[in-house]
């Protein structure tokens, strides 16, 4: 709805959440300190051909050993808060519910939190980010074992709550099931690499283990977030939910058969865990699509699993066109493009092949989660890679223009979505704070509003960072009296 004269015009939420996120894995480096266990991540890395350049997370941005250097930088930015993710494997080396908990791994985000609240900065904290145990899949398959992992999962969760629920306050149990279930177990190129096909994975089942990873892990959440509820939030008072990445789907043109491959599309990327989570159901295109591979939860497990988290946590980066056909499941048999049907692009292509930046997506998405799950909406996650930026010289890679320019596109539809169309909105975290270690791209794509010298691990803001700092300051979005 647009405001017009006499009816009330949203504020913009004086307790709103800027900040910039990172993830454990690919920050943190110093694989074997302090006890850390190895994750999925550190062997699979190490694989040739599994990471674009070859390169690997034992060093990444090395912020285990430069955490005051990184809170100095935060402090500088002045950002409200951070979000970071915990590694497992730091926490309990092994992973299971059974095994030895780590002092050295528990004291180091302990001081880190400490740090961050020191310098007003609050502190938003992922659980999980695709760094599992390797203990864990040795031991039983890792999520391909729900009744173990569930179990560990929760047992974790619980460790942390304990350990470092009385200083945080906003908590996510996993990032992106979608890509943990389809890139490792379907398409095989995120760890573990599990796929059916052989010249990729020496095992794996791409038409059963997806679902069934899937459906481990929205149980997993749930049990963390009935234990949040019942043992720790009376006390600690916190809020905790998922997240969940989404890319906005346009039809490609108004045929009936694109219009509703857009909804299909929406269903897989990210019904598959909202509506569960949200609606207490699977969505009926899922259902139709794997008949009796699409694992179902008992009555019991639905009571848990429905209305299990207490906001909508976003992640997303771009918007599709969306034409039916194809045989692809994991994109709800629906074809993905950037090219319109004049020929045109849709927007400014980024590094990597799925990113252009469309920022009427996203104000689209915002409205469409905000009507459809009707609750308030943490953005935890949205950002752009500039082509070539890795093989800039340092002076022309910090003139960032293409980012600040989807950062500006991307804040407008925010500030437009809250103000004019009155979703719900609490935070916005861009990503990342850093260049970092990006998956199966090792460090050859760069997201970071900050430079990352890899040879001295010197951190240069660039302009995106520098534009970013300006918006939350700026008198639109100040805190209202
Ligand atoms: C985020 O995922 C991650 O949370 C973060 O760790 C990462 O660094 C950041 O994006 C930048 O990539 O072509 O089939 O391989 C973003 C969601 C979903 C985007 C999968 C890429 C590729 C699908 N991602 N998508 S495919």
């Amino acid at each position: 709805m647009i405001a017009t004269a006499g009816s009330t015009v949203p504020k913009f939420p004086s307790d709103f959440l800027w900040g910039f996120a990172t993830a454990s894995f690919q920050i943190e480096g110093a694989v074997n300190e302090d006890g850390r266990g190895k994750s999925i991540w550190d062997d699979f890395s190490r694989i040739p051909g599994k990471t674009l350049d070859g390169r690997n997370g034992d060093v990444a941005t090395d912020s285990y050993n430069r955490w005051k250097e990184d809170l100095a930088l935060l402090r500088e930015y002045g950002i409200k808060a951070y979000r970071f993710s915990i590694a497992w494997s730091r926490i309990i080396p092994v992973g299971g519910r059974n095994d030895p908990i780590n002092p050295k791994g528990i004291e180091f985000y302990s001081k880190f939190i400490d740090g961050l609240l020191e310098a007003g900065i609050t502190p938003f904290v992922t659980l999980y980010h695709w760094d599992l145990p390797q203990g864990l899949h040795d031991r039983y398959g890792g999520w391909l074992n729900k009744e173990e992992i569930v179990q560990d999962y929760a047992h974790y969760a619980r460790v942390c709550f304990q350990a470092f629920g009385d200083r945080v306050k906003h908590w996510l149990t996993l990032n992106e099931p979608w890509c943990t279930a389809i890139l490792g177990y379907g398409r095989g190129v995120f760890a573990p690499g599990r796929s059916s096909d052989r010249n990729r994975s020496p095992e794996g089942d791409s038409s059963t283990e997806p679902w069934i990873v899937g459906h481990s892990l929205i149980l997993a959440h749930a049990h963390a977030v009935k234990i949040y509820r019942e043992e720790f939030k009376p006390t600690q008072g916190g809020q905790i939910g998922i997240t969940l990445n989404g890319d906005w789907a346009i039809p490609f043109d108004d045929s009936p058969e694109n219009v509703e491959a857009a909804q299909h599309a929406l269903d897989v990327a990210i019904g598959w865990f909202a509506d569960p989570v949200y609606l207490g159901f699977y969505p009926e295109h899922m259902k139709k699509m794997l008949g009796e591979r699409m694992p179902e939860f008992t009555a019991e497990e639905w009571t848990v699993v429905k209305g299990s988290s207490d906001f909508y946590g976003m992640n997303t980066y771009t918007t599709n066109l969306i034409k039916g056909g194809g045989d692809d499941e994991f994109q709800g048999k629906a074809e993905y493009t950037f090219t319109r049907a004049d020929g045109t692009q849709l927007g400014t292509q980024a590094h990597c092949a799925w990113l252009q930046d469309y920022p009427e997506g996203f104000r689209a998405l915002l409205n469409y989660l905000w009507n459809r799950y009707k609750l308030p909406i943490f953005v935890t996650e949205n950002g752009f890679a500039v082509k070539d930026e890795n093989s800039m010289p340092l002076e022309e890679a910090l003139q960032d223009h293409d980012r600040v320019e989807y950062f500006r596109g991307a804040t407008q539809a925010l500030m437009s979505a809250v103000m004019e169309d009155g979703v719900d909105v609490r935070s916005y975290f861009p990503w990342s704070f850093l260049d970092n270690f990006e998956w199966a791209d090792g460090y050859s794509t760069r997201f970071g509003v900050t430079y990352v010298d890899y040879e001295t691990q010197k951190r240069y803001p660039k302009e995106s960072a520098k534009f970013l700092v300006k918006v939350q300051t700026s008198p639109c979005v100040k805190s209202h009296p």
